[in-house]
């Protein structure tokens, strides 16, 4: 059986490539979807590709990451990166590695959103490459599995 990964993305994820294009881009969610997908099918994972608008139903999702003994979960928590002890703690109470993704820079957008409560536990940060950092992600945790990629 292959490995798992969990891709868990926060609110309002689910309206990309709908509004704000400028900002967010065109490619929507079930577009990030496939290119997870295929990163998956790459590096010999199996992907768990989930959207919630609440905060407690993403705590609930990393922890059932921990308890399956996921390979790793990529996560783009959204607005809840700036504001979720709850997230800091889910993710501090499981031993498998975090990436933390944003489409955008972070660092170069409102002061309030270079502060991550995810980085102070995550295992490494992807931002401001669009949706291709959801690939580097997934490529990161095969890399930290060891796991055999396909070229
Ligand atoms: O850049 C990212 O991926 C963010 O996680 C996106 C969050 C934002 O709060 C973070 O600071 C950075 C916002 C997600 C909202 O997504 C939308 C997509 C299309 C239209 C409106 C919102």
């Amino acid at each position: 059986m292959k490995p798992t990964v969990y891709v868990i993305n926060g609110p309002n994820l689910n309206l990309l490539g709908n509004r704000e294009p400028e900002k967010y881009g065109r490619a929507t969610l079930a577009d990030v979807e496939a290119l997870c997908r295929t990163a998956g099918e790459r590096h010999g994972f199996e992907i768990v590709f989930r959207q919630s608008n609440h905060e407690g139903e993403l705590v609930s999702w990393i922890q059932e990451a921990g308890r399956a003994g996921a390979a790793g979960i990529v996560l783009n928590a959204a607005a809840y990166t700036h504001t979720s002890v709850a997230i800091l703690d889910a993710i501090a109470a499981i031993t498998l590695p975090v990436i933390e993704v944003h489409l955008t820079n972070i660092h170069a957008r409102e002061p309030f959103r270079r502060t991550s409560y995810v980085s102070q536990v995550a295992k490494g940060v992807i931002c401001g490459l669009g949706p291709q950092g959801y690939g580097l992600a997934i490529a990161g945790l095969a890399g930290l599995a060891g796991q055999e990629t396909r070229t």
